[in-house]
């Protein structure tokens, strides 16, 4: 909370509870990864020399001989005089190694097919779709658009793009035609990679005619691309033009699995990533290699304890995401890792879905978001303990901060109450992992991302950029460069600088509220505009929700700070309530919820109202647009839901809202 002078005061997640903390068994850490807590202070005390070892597990075909050069803040080049190639360590490296034969994918599609394809298989597919994108034009430097649903062909079109030294920018799939060409004209893309569609809840969802909207419209710049390659996957109709619309099947018969690998400058171009900021014109995020590759790598061996050897790992995230790019693609195909790609919904064709999908391949790793988990909850565990889950041995978690609640059902009903629970903070402009427990090490708290990685340096700062101390709270920031950091946004250095660096100097600013617990331990507090000021407090969003989930007849909440004449802002609660409790009713949910979360925090986090919703505005990445529910609660039009999942369900909170006001 916050007195007058704005100071951050901390006040513990659960009140009236023993701190709960669970450490890895010993059966755990004696197998663990890394198991000597000396890796944190060795690699603190030079983390150039901790990343350089980690770089030189990847196959360079010229070695660095610099590791950081930081002269020019905030714009860092790692590993600057080394090259490499991406794909060729994602592939080639492990056929050389004799690994070949190792499954690389098990995919699953949404109507039940199946495809495996070992790391020989994998590269063989990359090496002929690389000769195919050659002879379409692409060249080290290019942007290559790629706009597809979960499947194979997505990871292979990547690949291929790293692998001749061009940028691809993945546009997320449920992104309308308005969103792909922004982004299109941006990176000045000359080439889309799509498909005809994909499953999704059961149906074809449609691609190709997206794109096609998108290249139709008028946006004032003149179009970038010039082909238009489409896998055919769902086979529904769609038009072809000809001269600029190739079918993939077709042109890849052409082409044979012979391509050399060539290396690229560590500093080369991955890929950009479009990420929404504050204002309305998205960022580019932009990745380069080198680096990139080597903090994937890393934080996916080391966090998820990884044994590429047995382990069977699976990450929900859409390839559209940060965390599909990282963790479905680079991070555990670099390490040799076997995954399993799913296509669609957890809930189709039913909310056994997932839990099947585990049986079935024995996965050993599972990493998912806690509003997956959530949902999961809503419906209820008699789903998750119908399938045998003994298989999973490592939980991670992304995307929003895990309220203790959904921590200790994903560890108890998925993970057997014995496997860790790796709360990963991290973000689109970090690349990787950069908070985390080791499983092997840390004693979980559930709710905390607990502490930054070997090699990284992230504190809690106050507005001045003072270290706060034990049991403080502030805004997040990380002290010192990491390899697989953002260079800029694509075109817009300005902005990168703006955004980021120009609050504390040359430590970047993530934009997250944070506190570090008596033990100094790392809280996530939830995006700083996220934060409210209730009568001078500051109170977090994530907080009071996370004491909403706490109650066993909620399911799911959301909060923001509605503007109030009389306390600056005030606490407005909107709740998902199980679909099976009987605690509470209609009539009695909002005083009981009001009075909980009293109790649970203190009276000042006492929400003004609680509204009982069935659904809550989400991202189609998940995440709930709080923005969306504070125009509802202030009584506004409701701003731009165009990234909504749903969009019905706004019009639906704000009809309500109007009736009950
Ligand atoms: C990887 C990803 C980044 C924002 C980030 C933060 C939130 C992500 C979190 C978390 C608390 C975690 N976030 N992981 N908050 N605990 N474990 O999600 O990237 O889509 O760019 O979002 O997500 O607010 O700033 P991205």
């Amino acid at each position: 909370m916050t007195d007058q002078n704005g100071t951050i005061e901390s006040h513990p997640l659960h009140h009236g509870e023993e701190p709960e903390s669970y450490p890895p068994s010993a059966e755990f850490r004696e197998q663990a990864n890394v198991n000597d807590p000396s890796v944190y202070w060795r690699a603190a005390e030079d983390p150039e020399a901790y990343w350089a070892e980690q770089a030189r597990r990847l196959t360079w075909t010229k070695p660095f001989s610099e590791v950081l050069d930081w002269t020019n803040p905030p714009f860092a080049k790692w590993f600057a005089d080394g090259a490499l190639n991406v794909a060729a360590n994602c592939l080639d490296r492990h056929v050389a190694a004799g690994i070949g034969d190792r499954v690389a994918i098990h995919f699953e599609g949404e109507p039940g097919d199946t495809r495996t394809l070992t790391y020989a298989e994998l590269t063989h597919e990359v090496k002929r779709a690389a000769n195919m994108l050659t002879s379409l034009g692409v060249r080290a430097g290019d942007r290559v658009a790629i706009y597809m649903p979960m499947i194979p062909e997505t990871v292979i079109s990547m690949l291929a793009v790293a692998r001749l030294g061009a940028a691809h920018s993945v546009v997320f799939g449920g992104f309308s035609a308005e969103s792909l060409r922004a982004r299109i004209d941006d990176a000045q893309a000359e080439l889309v990679i799509t498909a005809d569609g994909g499953y999704r809840k059961g149906r074809v969802s449609a691609l190709k005619p997206t794109v096609d909207d998108a290249l139709a419209l008028e946006t004032g710049s003149p179009l970038s691309v010039q082909k238009v390659l489409v896998v055919e996957r769902t086979k529904n109709d769609v038009a072809m033009e000809s001269g600029r619309d190739l079918w993939w099947h077709d042109e890849i018969t052409a082409y044979d699995g012979d391509h050399d690998a060539q290396g690229f400058p560590a500093e080369n171009p991955l890929f950009i990533l479009y990420t929404s900021g504050t204002t309305g014109k998205p960022k580019g995020i932009l990745h380069t290699s080198g680096g990139y590759l080597t903090q994937t790598s890393t934080t996916h061996r080391d966090v998820f304890d990884l044994k590429p050897e047995t382990d069977v790992y699976w990450c929900t995230a859409d390839i559209g995401w940060v965390t599909g790019h990282s963790y479905v693609v680079y991070g555990p195909l670099a390490n040799g890792a076997t995954q399993v790609i799913y296509e669609g919904t957890p809930d189709t064709p039913d909310w056994g879905r997932w839990w099947s999908i585990i049986q079935k391949y024995g996965v050993t790793i599972f990493y998912t978001a806690p509003t997956a988990i959530r949902a999961c909850m809503k419906v209820g565990r008699q789903i998750p303990e119908q399938y045998d889950l003994s298989s999973i041995r490592v939980l991670g978690s992304v995307g929003e901060p895990i309220n203790p609640e959904a921590w200790r059902w994903y560890r108890e009903v998925i993970g057997a109450g014995e496997a860790p629970i790796v709360d990963t903070w991290w973000q689109t402009e970090t690349g990787a992992i950069m908070i985390s427990p080791l499983p092997g090490l840390t004693s979980l708290k559930p709710g905390s991302a607990q502490i930054p990685q070997p090699g990284i340096s992230a504190t809690v700062v106050d507005e001045q950029g003072e270290p706060v101390g034990n049991g403080q709270g502030g805004l997040l920031v990380v002290q010192q460069p990491w390899p697989s950091m953002v260079r800029t946004i694509w075109g817009d250095d300005q902005r990168f600088i703006d955004t980021y660096w120009a609050k504390f100097g040359d430590r970047y600013f993530a934009g997250d509220g944070a506190r570090l617990d008596e033990d100094g331990d790392v809280w996530l507090l939830g995006r700083v505009d996220d934060v409210m000021n209730v009568s001078g407090h500051r109170l977090s969003t994530a907080e009071i929700e996370s004491a909403l989930v706490e109650h066993h007849a909620v399911a799911e909440s959301a909060v923001v700070g509605a503007d109030d004449e009389t306390t600056g802002q005030a606490v407005v609660a909107f709740v998902i309530l199980k679909s099976q409790q009987t605690i509470l009713t209609a009539e009695n949910a909002e005083q009981e919820l009001k009075k909980h979360v009293a109790a649970q925090i203190g009276a000042i986090a006492r929400p003004r109202q609680v509204f009982v919703v069935n659904e809550l505005p989400k991202t189609r990445s998940g995440k709930i647009m709080r923005r969306l529910l504070k125009d509802a609660a202030e009584g506004r039009e409701i701003g731009d839901t165009t990234t909504l999942a749903d969009t019905a369900v706004m019009q639906t909170i704000s009809a309500r809202m109007r009736r009950e006001k």
